[in-house]
């Protein structure tokens, strides 16, 4: 939900390093508990998580900028992991819709 503070759990079952990174990242800041060793790319911030481990990742959520109608709209952000959702076509790769409440439907 935009601008609310937001909570991501992320769980490492597999026998392998994962990472969680997003173009969200890129923006908002983000508090990382648990161990995880923080990666920047030009394009994205996140998480890499090794096996095991479990990580939680706090932010708040980014309210929409206005277009030029005065309207704010839903954001969608990627998130992938660089080792094994970097390519199209791959398994770890995904969406994080931001929900913009306000507005007309929003009340
Ligand atoms: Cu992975």
């Amino acid at each position: 939900m935009a601008g609310m503070p937001t909570v991501i759990q992320l769980r490492n079952r597999d026998l392998v390093a994962h990472e969680f990174m997003s173009t969200l990242f890129r923006d908002v800041p983000f508090r990382i508990s648990g161990i995880a060793t923080f990666v920047k790319t030009a394009r994205a911030s996140g998480v890499r998580i090794d096996p095991g481990q479990t990580v939680t990742l706090e932010f708040n959520a980014p309210v929409a900028t206005v277009d030029q109608n005065g309207a704010t709209e839903s954001m969608y952000d990627v998130f992938w992991c660089n080792v094994h959702g970097k390519e199209h076509g791959q398994k770890m790769r995904g969406e994080l819709l931001v929900v913009e409440t306000r507005g007309e439907t929003g009340g």
